[in-house]
């Protein structure tokens, strides 16, 4: 007996009863002592209710997983925001029902892709070359999925005028976090799409066109934008070495190699390449940059039509999704537009839904960490009942609502422009900030969704458990489409090129948002804070122009920062009263807006 006690003191219970002087009474499980036959060593045994490990092994206590509700309903800020702009009850539906549907099928599908990734088979049982991208079942339910929901379609329906865009943007920021990866190719589609229009819908891209804003599932294309090569994704000007050979038909053939290429799986694809001249010579820099359209096809023979897949890419995370290196072999192609600058319609596209999933990321993370606040219990209370946890979740919400207000200013805006109802200053506005919210949002995330998983202990850390992979994709947020510095660079190219107008049009703006503000006493200290930061900012530009290139180069990030906090989250970082922190611009503007609205009799917006 005395050794029996042994064993189960080095088996630990000893650690469960230190200091704590209760009797410990064991006695032989009854299959055991009919076992008879083995030494005592070997027997099990079991405890009474006051050790319970060591029978039941595992214990009793399980902790609760957070539970993912409806995005929709559970989001105050985005049915606060769609109320007051787009107060329509088939888009309220809509969104109900879509969220619903992610909640009950959709989000399995997502975790389906992250456990089944794709993966690349280069030769078949007989030795041919196929290049076949295996990809998921549920991979393939989003393509449907998207085109039925009309993902793309929406930003091109154009059935609610100037806010398609935000409505698009809106049920693509529900989407994301469940749609395992499926926003990158629906990001390059829309993007695809825009440059398509903006070039001009003609013979051959007409029927692409078409299928990239179709409704219908077996109609519906996906594209890719092929434009990073070995030398680097950033200096496209100088890294691309594709060339484009012309062909007697007025097509052309391309060769070279792309070292990125994302959701390889597309259709169709925009690719850049410099055209040679009958010399076989090709114009350097962004001037001898072509943009092409290229179907993805398989020849008779089954292979790719001038076109090998290299490797699949080994990545941090978006491993739910195909990217892969291609060797471009005699690729047949159409020209279609002037290089850098037909491409940039769809960088601007692209950057939005970087930007909308970043904070799609924040909002999801946030949404499970308060729910499971409500659950987990800890040194005697719900976490939510800790003022400290609650503080650290209050911070990530301040954040995530800074995020979603920017970027769907930015919604609004292309919306506006696209609808023809932009004003000068729109126009510029959405220039300027298109940068600015990529940039700001894509490490706003890796932040909050890092905080986010540290607020569920441990369990953030487990793979199991789905939280560790929002971390890795999120991570891709600041790099993809330009990272922070290219992109803050970009903030300086558009200050230089409008001669300081994009400028000019933020300040007015946020005076005008500061001036609807101020009547309103309780908003004071906030109004004098931002008001504050604007006027150091216009002090600052005035003061980094006129120290030279290099100065101001190394002041574009923090300006980029400064352009973003102003107009979203922290007019002062280092406040002391947190709370002061809420009242960004666009909170500012909100917070105005409830105040008109309880005036008019209205229930504001409650922080469910
Ligand atoms: O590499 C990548 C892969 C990352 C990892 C992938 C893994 C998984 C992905 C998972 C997804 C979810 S992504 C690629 C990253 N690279 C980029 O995004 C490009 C970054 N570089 C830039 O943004 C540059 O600023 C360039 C390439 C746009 C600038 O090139 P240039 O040649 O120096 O440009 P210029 O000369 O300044 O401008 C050429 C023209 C001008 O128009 P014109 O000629 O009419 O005056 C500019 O005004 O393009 C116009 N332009 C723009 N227009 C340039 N940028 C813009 C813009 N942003 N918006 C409008």
């Amino acid at each position: 007996m005395s050794a029996l006690l042994k064993t189960h003191i080095a088996g630990g219970c000893h650690r469960l009863w230190k200091g704590a002087p209760r009797p410990i009474v064991l006695f032989r499980s009854a299959s055991v002592a009919e076992a008879g036959s083995r030494s005592d060593e070997d027997h099990v045994w079991e405890a009474t209710d006051s050790l319970t490990f060591s029978g039941a092994r595992i214990g009793s206590f399980f902790q609760e997983r957070p539970v993912l509700k409806n995005p929709f309903v559970e989001d105050a800020l985005l049915r606060g925001y769609l109320r007051r702009h787009l107060p329509n009850q088939e888009i309220f539906s809509d969104l109900a029902a879509f969220g619903e549907r992610l909640v009950s099928e959709v989000d399995e599908w997502g975790r389906e892709c992250e456990l089944n990734p794709p993966r690349l088979v280069h030769f078949d049982p007989w030795g041919r070359r196929v290049d076949h991208i295996v990809t998921s079942s549920s991979w393939k339910r989003m393509k449907d999925l998207s085109a039925r929901e009309g993902l793309v379609a929406i930003g091109y329906e154009r059935a609610f005028g100037e806010w398609s865009r935000v409505y698009q943007m809106c049920k693509l920021y529900l989407f994301s976090p469940s749609s395992g990866l499926y926003t990158c190719p629906l990001a390059m589609t829309d993007g695809a799409a825009k440059v398509i229009q903006s070039i001009g819908v003609s013979s051959p891209v007409e029927e692409a066109y078409r299928r990239l804003t179709s409704r219908q599932p077996d109609v519906f294309w996906t594209s890719g934008q092929w434009m990073t090569e070995r030398r680097g994704g950033s200096d496209v000007a100088s890294g691309t070495e594709t060339v484009a050979v012309p062909q007697r038909d007025g097509s052309y053939k391309l060769h070279g190699f792309k070292w990125f290429t994302s959701a390889t799986d597309a259709d169709m694809t925009l690719t850049l390449a410099r055209v040679q001249d009958g010399s076989g010579e090709t114009t350097p820099g962004s001037k001898g940059l072509s943009l092409f359209y290229a179907e993805v096809s398989r020849g008779q023979d089954g292979r790719l039509r001038g076109l090998e897949v290299q490797r699949l890419k080994d990545k941090l995370g978006t491993r739910q999704m195909p990217t892969a290196e291609l060797l471009l072999d005699g690729l047949p192609l159409s020209e279609e537009g002037r290089g850098v600058a037909s491409i940039a319609n769809m960088l601007t596209i692209t950057r939005i839904h970087n930007s909308i999933s970043a904070a799609a990321a924040m909002r999801r993370v946030l949404q499970l960490a308060r729910d499971y606040a409500a659950r987990r219990t800890v040194f005697g209370k719900h976490l939510k009942d800790h003022p400290l946890h609650v503080q650290t979740l209050a911070r990530m919400e301040v954040e995530t609502r800074g995020a979603f207000l920017l970027v769907m200013d930015v919604c609004r805006l292309l919306g506006c422009e696209e609808n023809g109802s932009a004003s000068r200053q729109d126009s510029h506005l959405l220039r300027l900030l298109t940068p600015v919210v990529k940039l700001y949002t894509g490490k706003q995330a890796v932040a909050v969704v890092s905080e986010g998983l540290e607020s569920f202990g441990g369990q953030g850390y487990m793979e199991d458990t789905g939280l560790p992979g929002i971390l890795r994709d999120a991570q891709v947020l600041s790099i993809w489409e330009g990272t922070t510095n290219v992109l803050s660079l970009d903030v300086l190219r558009c200050v230089a090129r409008s001669s300081g107008m994009v400028l000019q049009a933020y300040f007015s703006h946020t005076k005008s948002l500061l001036a609807g503000a101020s009547s309103f006493s309780s908003l004071s200290p906030a109004v004098k804070a931002v008001d504050g930061a604007v006027s150091d900012l216009e002090e600052f530009i005035k003061v980094a122009s006129s120290r030279g290139a290099d100065y101001m180069e190394a002041a574009a990030r923090d300006l980029a920062y400064s352009l973003a906090r102003i107009y979203t989250a922290y007019c002062d970082p280092k406040c002391s009263d947190w709370t002061v922190n809420l009242f960004s611009l666009s909170w500012l503007y909100i917070l105005t807006l409830e105040i008109q609205e309880c005036d008019a009799g209205f229930q504001p917006i409650s922080a469910s």
